[in-house]
């Protein structure tokens, strides 16, 4: 049995992985996580003591980065700053946890030669047309829009450097938006579904075009695993669902299975520099490593996320009135 670091494990996706990780595998897990506003640590509770140890700390941090990767076999890299519109009010945390902890950790998996698998997003390849035919591929050039996703292509490059230069024993997942259990109340589909749970209208960024290619949080740890054990060292792989809809459709569909009329919505202003359009093409994974979503229709995915943040208040209330406060400031 080994033991598997996983940073962000307190985050929505990191807490994901480590519930899968634990019902799916007989590794011992370790999570990392600074629990900032993101951070839950009641995402873990129902987990035992026996399989999973939590410690918190800063990914930044080389002494208790160097402690926790002494002990760790395999790392599994989830930490991070994730929230578009919070970077665009202020970057400095996105450079130092995505670029000086990504780095510090990469340090310290060379000292220890440990198997480094990085978390990253199909945001580093910039934005597609609406009726472009073609999706993101390993081969498409990296072209980041937002100060968050900047941070998150610097570090995947970091990661390849580490590799070229230093044999780092690493492989990288680019992965479309998720969606599922345990989403902070800040990303679109918690924030509509917690919206309406309060009387108020969902929030639709500008027209409502933009299209993301949504995959359910646990096809996102199968794939992830699924690359821990049998991916080629040094290589990325994209991780999607194909789950394209517009965030219109999205936002009409959660009324629908809510009990609202589907025009309950109220159109706010747009995000700057807002990304168009994202779409996988995940033939890679699916062909070399035999990977396949379980989540195959997402209407009753999304069922069943409004039925969990429904039974799962208490977990979410502490966040809302901040998250909300936040996009005041912007009329969002
Ligand atoms: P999240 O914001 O829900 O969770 C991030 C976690 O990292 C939190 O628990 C937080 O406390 C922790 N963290 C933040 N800074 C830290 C630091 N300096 N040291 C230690 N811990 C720290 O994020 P998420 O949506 O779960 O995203 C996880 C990863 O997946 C990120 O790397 C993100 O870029 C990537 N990703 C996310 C999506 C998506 O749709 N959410 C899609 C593709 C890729
Ligand atoms: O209230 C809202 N209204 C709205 O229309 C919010 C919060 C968002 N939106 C729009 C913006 C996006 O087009 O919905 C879409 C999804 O928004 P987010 O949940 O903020 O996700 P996005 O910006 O697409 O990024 C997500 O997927 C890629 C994650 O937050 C990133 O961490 C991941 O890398």
């Amino acid at each position: 049995m080994s033991t598997v670091l996983v940073t962000g494990g307190a985050g929505f996706i990191g807490s994901n992985f480590v519930h899968h990780l634990v019902a799916a595998a007989d590794h011992s897990v370790l999570v990392l996580d600074k629990l900032t506003y993101a951070g839950n640590r009641a995402s873990l509770y129902d987990l035992p003591d026996s399989r999973v140890e939590f410690v918190r700390g800063d990914i930044a941090d080389p002494s208790v980065v160097a402690e926790v990767m002494s002990r760790a076999d395999a790392v599994v890299h989830f930490a991070a700053e994730s929230h578009n519109d919070n970077s665009l009010l202020d970057a400095r945390p996105f450079v130092d946890t995505n670029m000086i902890g990504t780095y510090t950790l990469l340090e310290a998996a060379r000292r220890h030669d440990v198997r480094f698998h990085h978390i990253s997003t199909d945001e580093v390849y910039g934005d597609l047309e609406l009726d472009d035919p073609e999706r993101f591929t390993e081969t498409t050039p990296y072209n980041p829009s937002s100060p968050y996703s900047s941070t998150k292509a610097a570090s995947d490059l970091l990661v390849r450097a580490w590799v070229r230069s230093f044999g780092l024993r690493a492989t990288i997942s680019n992965c479309s938006n998720n969606y599922g259990p345990y989403q902070h109340v800040e990303k679109f589909i918690p924030r509509q579904i917690t919206n309406i749970l309060d009387g108020c209208r969902p929030r639709l960024y500008g027209e409502g075009l933009n299209v993301r290619d949504w995959i359910h949080a646990q096809d996102h740890s199968s794939a992830v695993l699924a690359i821990l054990e049998g991916g080629t060292l040094g290589e990325t792989y994209l991780v999607g669902a194909d789950g394209e809809k517009s965030n219109k459709d999205v936002v009409e569909a959660i009324l629908e299975i809510m009990g609202e009329p589907a025009d309950a919505y109220d159109h706010v202003v747009d995000r700057p520099g807002h990304d168009l359009r994202y779409a996988i093409d995940s033939t890679k994974i699916r062909t070399e490593l035999g990977w396949t979503p379980q989540f195959s229709d997402f209407r009753s995915g999304l069922e069943d996320t409004v039925q969990w943040y429904r039974d799962h208040e208490p977990w979410w209330r502490p966040q809302k009135a901040a998250a909300e406060a936040k996009y005041q400031l912007t009329g969002q």
